[in-house]
């Protein structure tokens, strides 16, 4: 049986990548930091074959432990401060945590190393990489210019999985990925946000969505795809660099717009204000990346629409807001 370890495992990525991984007779590992994380019992509840092994990605011994423990084939690190406002409210922890932490993941598997063979290593770069963008669409050779503290840690990021590639012939590979949506998204990242309030509009437990800024644009896939890209990258004979996007574009309020009208109300402008509390400091004004590499090496494609991904999250809280209503009525 082959054997993964994933960081991040609690987070919208970690939980699709454990069920692919699952459902590939893998043995799968996940590594959860804090003492006593509610999501960890949740996770248990939800996918009883992972196991869940304490560590954090500030902490290398918890690594290397990690490590040695689950003799891995595969280490996936999604884990880190993934949220951009955050990252400017608390720059060292994202630092930390999405920077320096993909050192730590590294060093633990030079340190450690393979079972019968070399450990291959997935890192979770970032679209925010490109930030204000220097051409479109984005591929693999666009330069960087990240606009938060959260984009230039995942610089440091994807530049420390190529050193360690070039410098010590680790199997490590960087996934350029784009916005990836889905039902389980959480609620502070933009798409959920907007589908969660539209669905309890519908039922009218919720006046208004407040939003900051409706103009960006951004490259929305779906999750699922998303990370079985991650695994094609580490089945490849070489290790290298993708971009996984939809090649296409869309502004937030294109997706207020979609939403409002996947639950079958019109005039979505009566709902939604702006308040300048959800802008950023600096903002990614757009983005659409070049997924033609994956498609050509990989063979990978997206298989969600923009508008079903719109749709499919809109249904799926709609569903769950009139279950909980049910529910409380009984
Ligand atoms: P997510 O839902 O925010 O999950 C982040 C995960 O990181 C959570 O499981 C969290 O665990 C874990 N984590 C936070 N601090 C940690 C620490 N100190 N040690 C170990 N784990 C820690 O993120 P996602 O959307 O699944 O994204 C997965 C990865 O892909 C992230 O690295 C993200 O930056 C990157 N990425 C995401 C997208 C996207 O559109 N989703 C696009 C490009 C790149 P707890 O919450 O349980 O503490
Ligand atoms: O949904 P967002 O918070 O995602 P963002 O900043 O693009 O980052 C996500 O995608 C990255 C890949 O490019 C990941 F690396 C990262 O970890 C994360 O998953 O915001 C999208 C856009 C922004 O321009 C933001 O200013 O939506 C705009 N926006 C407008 N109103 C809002 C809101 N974003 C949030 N979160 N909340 C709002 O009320």
């Amino acid at each position: 049986m082959p054997r993964a370890l994933i960081t991040g495992i609690t987070g919208q990525d970690g939980q699709y990548l454990a069920e692919f991984l699952h459902g590939r007779g893998y043995d799968v590992f996940g590594v959860v930091p804090g003492q006593a994380n509610p999501r960890a019992d949740a996770l248990q509840e939800e996918m009883p074959f992972v196991e869940v092994l304490g560590a954090d990605l500030q902490d290398l011994s918890s690594l290397i432990a990690a490590v040695e423990y689950s003799q891995p084939d595969e280490v996936y690190n999604l884990g880190a401060i993934s949220f951009v406002p955050l990252s400017f409210r608390q720059p060292e922890l994202t630092a930390n945590v999405t920077g320096l932490g993909v050192l730590r993941m590294l060093e633990a598997i030079r340190v450690v190393g393979g079972r019968d063979n070399p450990i291959r290593f997935y890192q979770a770069s970032s679209s925010e990489m490109f930030g204000k963008v220097r051409e479109s669409p984005q591929n693999e050779s666009t330069p960087f210019y990240p606009r938060s503290p959260y984009g230039v840690a995942k610089v440091f990021g994807h530049q420390i999985t190529v050193n360690y590639r070039e410098a010590y012939g680790l199997y490590a590979v960087s996934g350029i990925l784009f916005n990836h949506e889905s039902p389980r998204r959480g609620l502070e990242f933009v798409t959920r946000k907007i589908t969660n309030s539209v669905a309890r509009i519908k039922v009218e437990i919720q006046e208004e969505l407040v939003l900051g800024n409706l103009e960006a644009r951004r490259d929305w896939g779906y999750a699922e795809d998303y990370v079985r890209a991650m695994w094609m990258m580490l089945q490849q004979a070489e290790p290298d660099d993708y971009v996984i996007a939809t090649g296409e574009s869309h502004s937030v309020e294109e997706f207020v717009e979609r939403a409002f009208t996947a639950a079958g109300i019109d005039d979505w402008r009566r709902f939604v204000r702006v308040d300048p509390r959800f802008l950023r400091p600096s903002d990614v004004d757009t983005l659409i990346g070049d997924p033609s590499k994956a498609r050509r090496v990989l063979g990978w494609e997206p298989t969600v629409s923009f508008d079903d991904l719109v749709r499919l999250m809109v249904e799926r809280d709609l569903g769950a807001e009139r279950e909980r209503l049910r529910s409380l009525a009984r």
